[in-house]
C-alpha cells in the first residue's frame, strides 16, 4: 500500500512562536517529508513490501552498514521518523508529566542532565541523522544517535523522543547553530504528554 503524507497535527505556523517557523514547516513537511512518501511509494510498488506495514518495511529492509544503498529503507524510515517527529512537538510544550520525569531522573540524574546529554548527542552526530530517547531492550532509558534515516525500530527499542538533526530541520530558523536548535527543541517545542504516552 502506498505511503500517505499525514497532515501536521497543528497549523503550519503553530510552532512559529516556539522557534520553528511556517517556512520551515512548508519545506520540511510539505516538501522533504512528502518526497520520502512519494519516492518510497514508487520503490515498494510491485515488491514484497507493497502490502506490509511501515514498521515491517523499516525493520525488514534495515541492513547495518548498507544503509546508503537501500532506497526502500531510507524512504520508509524517514517517513516513519518524520511522522513521529511532528507528533512529538506541539504549540503548548507544557510541563513534563511526573511518570516520565521520574524515569528520566532515575536514568540521567536530573532533567537538566538529560537535556545536556541529549543535546550533546545531537551535536555529536556527524552529518545527517537523528538523536533519540529510547527504552532499550533491557528496559532502561537511553539516549542514542543514528545516521541518516536509521531509527530505534532497527534495534528493537521503544521510541520516546526523537529530534531531526538533518540541516533541513534547522537551517532556515537557526542557520548553522545546531546546538541552539536542540536547546530550543527541548525547552520550547517538545510535547511531553506525547513522549510520556509512549512509555506505555
Ligand atoms: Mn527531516
Amino acid at each position: 500500500m502506498a505511503f500517505t503524507l499525514p497532515d501536521l497535527p497543528y497549523a503550519h505556523d503553530a510552532l512559529a512562536g516556539a522557534g520553528m517557523s511556517k517556512e520551515t514547516m512548508e519545506f520540511h513537511h510539505d516538501l522533504h517529508h512528502n518526497a520520502y512518501v512519494v519516492n518510497g511509494s514508487k520503490l515498494i510498488e510491485g515488491t514484497e513490501w507493497a502490502n506490509k506495514s511501515l514498521e515491517e518495511i523499516v525493520t525488514g529492509t534495515y541492513q547495518a552498514g548498507a544503509v546508503a544503498q537501500n532506497g526502500i529503507f531510507n524512504n520508509a524510515s524517514q517517513h516513519w521518523n518524520h511522522t513521529q517527529f511532528w507528533e512529538m512537538m506541539g504549540p503548548n510544550s507544557g510541563a513534563m508529566p511526573g511518570a516520565l520525569e521520574a524515569r528520566i531522573v532515575d536514568a540521567f540524574g536530573s532533567v537538566d542532565e538529560f537535556k545536556t546529554q541529549f543535546n550533546a548527542a545531537g551535536v555529536g552526530q556527524f552529518g545527517s541523522g537523528w538523536v533519540w530517547l529510547v527504552v532499550d531492550t533491557d528496559g532502561t532509558l537511553k539516549i542514542t544517535k543514528t545516521e541518516n534515516g536509521v531509527n530505534p525500530l532497527c534495534f528493537g527499542q521503544t521510541t520516546l523522543l526523537g529530534c531531526d538533526v538533518w540541516e533541513h530541520s534547522y537551517y532556515i530558523d537557526f542557520r548553522n547553530k545546531r546546538p541552539v536548535y536542540l536547546t530550543n527543541f527541548l525547552d520550547n517545542l517538545v510535547n511531553w504528554e506525547n513522549v510520556a504516552a509512549r512509555l506505555g
